[in-house]
């Protein structure tokens, strides 16, 4: 039998699915997913304006990778994307217009995404496109926007255009458009479906999410890593990763001597995970560079320690299994796990209290 669709490339069984992990992201009662299907049935198609600036288009990129469903698909399909430098088939004097008449004809409802940082020193001549700087696009295309999403590190904080010595003043959005609501999804990139749930949530409630202090959604970023990491058993039992490649590495252990900045990074990646394979940058051995964080990236070294602070408790008690490293907690259970509750205090938050600084080479560490 034919399977019903939902859009081109999209079945509609997966477009059930992704509205029930959009729903579980978010934090919202199970039964509520069939409330967000029929919103974007009904409200979808708001038009999108996505401007681009300084960045390296990943966040673009990330999107247009996922699959199972494809993100990107369901994306497109949910709203009317007008203007995309680096889709959209049409340049030159062509895409000007179309960007001039979305942005006439969508005044005061268009949702403006934003990929990349904007340069503000010497009136912003760093980055120009068709004649105008991106301060001037920016400025003007809020101007008629109800709300902006920041994609990225870039768009939200400045990202690496902003590392120090910072030559062309390049900054996120909040740094200069105070008078819109507008909502931060860092990572560098992001997680699509930080992105397709913030789009659903909109669409459904017609407001934004609740945002911590730095804007983000806090369905997405309202955790650390470090409490829902498969290795936090590892850190919990001082069991720590001394070099790349050496056995501690290859048997799984905590990367936190190796600079891992989970327990000071906001953000759902081991829950969500990349690339719909269940990998993020833990699981394959990297340690986290806290790209969701302005104070993180790009302004630590990759192995400099965090410390640790308001030391929090493991999610959830999976066992570690040596044989099968890698293969932690299954990313939904751990992330129904997570929404549902947070789990007593333990003895792996004591040890962690212990870490900060040279404390963390104390007795507790195990070198098998
Ligand atoms: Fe920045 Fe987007 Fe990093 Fe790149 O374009 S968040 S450099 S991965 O992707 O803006
Ligand atoms: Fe996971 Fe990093 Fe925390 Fe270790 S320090 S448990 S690798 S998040
Ligand atoms: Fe970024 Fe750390 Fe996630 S580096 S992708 S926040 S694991």
């Amino acid at each position: 039998m034919k399977e019903e669709m939902f859009c081109d490339g999209v079945t509609r069984r997966d477009f059930m699915k992704a509205c029930v992990t959009a729903t579980a992201m978010m934090g919202l009662p199970f039964a509520m997913h069939t409330q967000v299907a029929e919103a974007v049935e009904k409200n979808g198609n708001p038009a999108v304006i996505w401007l681009h600036f300084q960045e390296c288009t990943g966040c673009s990129e990330s999107l247009l990778r996922s699959s199972h469903p494809t993100i990107a698909s369901l994306i497109l399909d949910m709203i009317s994307l007008d203007y995309h430098e680096t889709l959209m088939v049409g340049a030159g004097h062509q895409a000007e217009q179309a960007l001039h008449d979305s942005m006439k004809a969508n005044h005061g409802k268009y949702i403006l995404v934003v990929e990349g940082a904007i340069p503000t020193k010497q009136n912003g001549i760093f980055c120009k496109v068709s004649g105008k700087t991106a301060l001037e696009s920016l400025q003007h295309a809020a101007e008629g926007a109800a709300a902006i999403i920041s994609i990225g590190t870039c768009a939200s904080y400045g990202g690496i255009q902003a590392a120090s010595p910072n030559p062309t003043g390049a900054v996120g959005v909040r740094d200069i458009i105070k008078d819109k609501p507008i909502i931060n999804i860092p990572g560098c990139p992001p997680s699509p479906y930080n992105f397709l749930s913030t789009v659903l949530y909109y669409l459904t409630f017609k407001k934004l999410p609740e945002l911590d202090a730095l804007g983000r959604p806090k369905f997405a970023y309202g955790r650390r890593i470090h409490e829902h990491c498969e290795r936090r058993p590892h850190f919990d039992a001082g069991r720590f990763a001394k070099a790349y490649g050496d056995p501690t590495h290859a048997q799984g252990y905590c990367l936190y001597k190796l600079g891992c900045k989970g327990p000071a990074t906001y953000a759902n990646c081991s829950v969500q995970r990349f690339n719909d394979v269940g990998v993020w940058p833990v699981s394959i051995g990297h340690p986290c560079i806290g790209c969701t964080e302005p104070d993180l990236l790009f302004k630590t070294a990759i192995a400099e320690k965090v410390q640790i602070h308001e030391p929090t408790p493991f999610d959830s008690y999976a066992p570690v299994d040596l044989k099968e490293k890698g293969k932690g907690p299954d990313p939904l259970t751990t992330g129904f796990v997570g929404l549902a509750a947070g789990a007593a205090l333990g003895a792996g938050a004591m040890l962690a209290k212990k870490l900060p600084g040279d404390a963390q080479e104390g007795g507790h560490e195990k070198d098998e």
